[in-house]
């Protein structure tokens, strides 16, 4: 009887000092940056995201590699205050300027892998792959 109490208590000692430790281990700023690495991991082994829709947000494209089928076609939303462009850099398909909020649309062609930039920002690109499957 008396030691079963004891153990009870000494366990309740412990499990303050995990519960201190803890608080003080997320002090650190640690954990965010590892959520982060673990996200950019997991978007790299995808051989891109399926869907029709690009985002234009601060100056990138979101996602930046994306796949659709032959003859989609890909709706633009322009997030920025700023115009941009969906431009094929083979000139497959353009959107023309897409101004600050505006949205735009544009149509995929046959299989293949297609590279886009933004004509006014030629720094902003990204790949669509267009696969039947
Ligand atoms: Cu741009």
């Amino acid at each position: 009887m008396g030691s079963t109490r004891r153990l009870a208590t000494a366990g309740a000692l412990v499990l303050s000092l995990a519960v201190g430790l803890a608080a003080c281990g997320s002090d650190g700023g640690s954990s965010g940056s590892g959520a982060k690495a673990t996200a950019t991991t997991s978007a790299a082994k995808s051989a891109g995201t399926a869907g029709t829709e690009i985002t234009i947000r601060n100056f990138a494209f979101e996602p930046r590699t994306l796949r659709a089928k032959p003859g989609d076609t890909i709706t633009v939303t322009n997030t920025d205050d700023t115009a941009h462009t969906v431009t094929a850099d083979d000139g497959a398909f353009d959107t023309g300027d897409v101004a600050g909020a505006g949205t735009a649309t544009f149509t995929v062609g046959g299989p293949g892998r297609y590279r886009f930039h933004c004509d006014i920002h030629n720094y902003m690109t990204g790949t669509v792959t267009v696969s039947d499957q």
